[in-house]
């Protein structure tokens, strides 16, 4: 794709709107705007600068007119200029406000292509900003999230990272690492030279921080993941304990059928909500039980499947019975798998035990289990609600959010990293990490040992940006003193 002639695309959602944008970016962007557009008809022509036949100055808005080619007007639109280099995408650029018609717009389009222009590839813009330095890849992969972003909470972590919140965290880590590498070359290529060769008790103090740095940033993608993607929630419970019921109420809205009669849920029934920032995606489920006929039958499979596929599943009992054996059967598995949330419903009816003993009852039932449950497990966390009265339905989204998300509420938001891409280079430098410090144990040479490192050094300059041999080499002669 060619970099450096100009491109235009229009820059607001397809549709009609109040606004419409078209943007222009290159060399010869403000050529084009000048053959496209005129001055309102009326206005005074005394400015008879040639380069600014428009009046177009650079950070000035512009109130012009877009005519067709009889020279009738077509729409009357704002044109701002943003000079080269500070714009967008570091090259001259126009941006052109229309009024929002589909028409106008696709024929503003048709005269810039004819007066010069090439269509912009999708994320063209940001390309090209990546290519001219205004931003690195983290920054411009952040923008594409920032669009996409769904919660406020999201397009605020993306907002950070545009303005570099990743990078800022392995850039100086990297730096680390480069002077490491620096060190190391020095060591080799002046061996004759009074360069002081490092210990290994040294570059390992030297590895300890930046091991310590990306380790940490990559363990962050656990809860920047649950930002990015959410969650997924299954209500599980045997037949008529209120299923359907907490997740209307949890929605609150009246998307599952609710009745009395035991086996009304058949299939899956799923809906997202926001929570704390956060993509909540609650499933509702066949009650789980012997099942009377086929339908039934996959319904209760598709229970087991959903709680499976959950993050976390809410286990309904009904508070007004006594736990049966379905019950058990279902508190045993779902906290084997470490999924386990007990939400004690109808407890507007009498309880048929205190709230104490509701408690011990259920981590009876788990301790009894034979196996691999630990003896030092702590409670299982219970909720007491009502979802016909709706009551303990705010703790109770209090207490998913603290139990899915642990980390949210502790962390700033620029800490988080949420991109996958860059969480798998991080993953795999670490790797690369570790071999260097298996290199490292067995005293191979340095040559051999900075192959290591330049593996660590690789995925990182994948997420930010290259680190080119100059740099190394002017890392090595800009920090000794070599002497010849
Ligand atoms: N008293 C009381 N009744 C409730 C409560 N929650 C649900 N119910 C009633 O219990 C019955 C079953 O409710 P559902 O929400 O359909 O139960 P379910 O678990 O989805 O049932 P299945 O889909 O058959 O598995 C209905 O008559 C509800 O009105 C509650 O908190 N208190
Ligand atoms: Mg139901």
């Amino acid at each position: 794709m060619n970099t450096d002639d100009t491109i235009v695309a229009i820059s607001t959602p397809a549709g009609r709107g109040g606004l419409g944008v078209v943007r222009l970016s290159g060399p010869e962007a403000l050529r084009i705007t000048k053959q496209v557009l005129r001055r309102t008809t009326g206005s005074s022509q005394e400015e008879a600068d040639p380069v600014h036949s428009l009046g177009l100055h650079p950070w000035k808005v512009r109130y012009l007119e877009l005519p067709d080619e009889q020279g009738a007007v077509i729409d009357r639109v704002l044109a701002t200029y943003y000079c080269k280099p500070h714009s967008y995408t570091a090259e001259d650029v126009i941006e052109i406000s229309c009024h929002g018609s589909p028409v106008v717009l696709q024929f503003l389009i048709g005269r810039c292509l004819l007066a010069g222009a090439r269509l912009a590839e999708p994320g063209e813009f940001t390309l090209r900003a990546f290519l001219n330095g205004r931003m690195d890849l983290t920054q411009a992969e952040a923008v594409r999230d920032l669009i996409e972003a769904q919660t406020l909470y999201q397009a605020k972590v993306a907002a950070q990272q545009v303005e570099g919140a990743v990078s800022h965290q392995i850039v100086p880590l990297k730096q680390r690492l480069v002077d490491l590498i620096s060190l190391l070359e020095a060591g080799i290529d002046f061996a004759e030279d009074d360069v002081s060769v490092l210990s290994s008790a040294g570059i390992e103090e030297r590895l300890l921080p930046v091991e310590q740095g990306l380790a940490q940033l990559a363990d962050s993608f656990r809860t920047g993941k649950i930002i990015q993607q959410g969650l997924m929630l299954a209500i599980v419970g045997r037949p008529n304990v209120g299923k359907s019921s907490l997740f209307n109420c949890l929605l609150q809205q009246d998307r599952a059928i609710v009745t009395a009669t035991p086996g009304t849920t058949r299939d899956l029934v799923s809906e997202t909500v926001e929570l704390g920032g956060v993509p909540l995606r609650f499933v509702d489920t066949a009650g789980i039980r012997e099942a009377f006929d086929e339908a039934e039958s996959i319904g209760v499979r598709k229970s087991y499947e959903a709680a499976a596929d959950s993050d976390l599943a809410l286990l309904v009992l009904n508070g007004a019975e006594d736990l049966r054996k379905e019950d058990h059967d279902l508190l045993r598995r779902l906290y084997a798998l470490d999924k386990l949330l007990v939400v004690l419903n109808k407890c507007d009816l009498p309880l048929q035990f205190p709230r104490e003993q509701w408690q011990e009852a259920i981590q009876k039932v788990i301790l009894n289990t034979p196996g691999n449950i630990p003896p030092s497990s702590k409670n299982v966390p219970i909720l007491f609600v009502s979802a016909l009265k709706q009551q303990g339905i705010e703790a109770l989204r209090e207490t998913i959010l603290t139990t899915a998300v642990p980390t949210l509420a502790g962390e700033r938001e620029s800490q988080f990293l949420t991109n996958a891409r860059q969480e798998r280079l991080l993953q795999e430098s670490l790797e690369a990490l570790a071999a260097a410090r298996q290199s490292l144990e067995a005293n191979v040479p340095h040559e051999m040992l900075l192959l290591d490192l330049y593996n660590v050094l690789r995925p990182l300059d994948a997420i930010t940006g290259a680190t080119t041999v100059e740099v190394i080499l002017s890392n090595i002669f800009s920090t000794f003193c070599i002497g010849k």
